[in-house]
């Protein structure tokens, strides 16, 4: 893939937090943020909230409050690590997660999984690891509704 097509934009920064509705609470009472979607991701052991300003279409990058469904979560084990809330990932909308992730493994990069699995709304997500990413962990993923060719 050509340098210019491999992202669109920041999809979203990730923040993690111990308690959802507690972090949902101060980032709508204090920021004025709206709710924009909410779900619970088993297999990424999540549950999770899109945030934004709701005052754009389509919303521009959002803030993804991510909470840990049980303590094998990678967001429990973060959130050890951490000492408490903060930034844990940052997130790059694809059109094409397959070619970019192809591009990025030619380049010497590691992906965490060998085929993308299911994030945010159906999203196709894989993840550079945070080794090869400059110390963040680089979310990758392709909107459902995003045409693959
Ligand atoms: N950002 C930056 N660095 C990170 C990191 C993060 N989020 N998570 C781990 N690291 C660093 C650690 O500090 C550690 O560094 P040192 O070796 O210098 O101490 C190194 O990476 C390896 O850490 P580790 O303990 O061996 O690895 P973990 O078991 O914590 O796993 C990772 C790290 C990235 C593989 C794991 O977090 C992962 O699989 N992440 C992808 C899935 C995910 O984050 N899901 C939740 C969000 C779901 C969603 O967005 O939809």
């Amino acid at each position: 893939m050509e340098n210019q097509d491999l992202f669109i934009c920041i999809d979203h920064v990730g923040l993690a937090v111990p308690n959802l509705d507690e972090a949902i609470a101060f980032h709508t009472e204090k920021f004025g943020f709206r709710v924009l979607h909410r779900e619970v991701n088993e297999e990424q052991g999540v549950a999770e909230a899109m945030l934004g300003t709701g005052t754009q279409e389509p919303e521009s990058a959002q803030i993804q409050l991510l909470a840990p469904l049980n303590e094998e979560s990678t967001i429990a084990k973060w959130l050890g690590r951490n000492g408490g809330p903060g930034m844990q990932q940052l997130c790059y909308r694809v059109a094409d997660i397959d070619a970019v992730c192809a591009t990025l493994r030619e380049r010497g990069l590691r992906l965490l999984y060998p085929e993308p699995k299911t994030g945010t709304g159906g999203a196709r997500i894989n993840f550079v690891h945070p080794k090869d990413a400059g110390g963040v962990l680089l979310e990758l993923t392709q909107p459902p509704a995003t045409p693959t060719h």
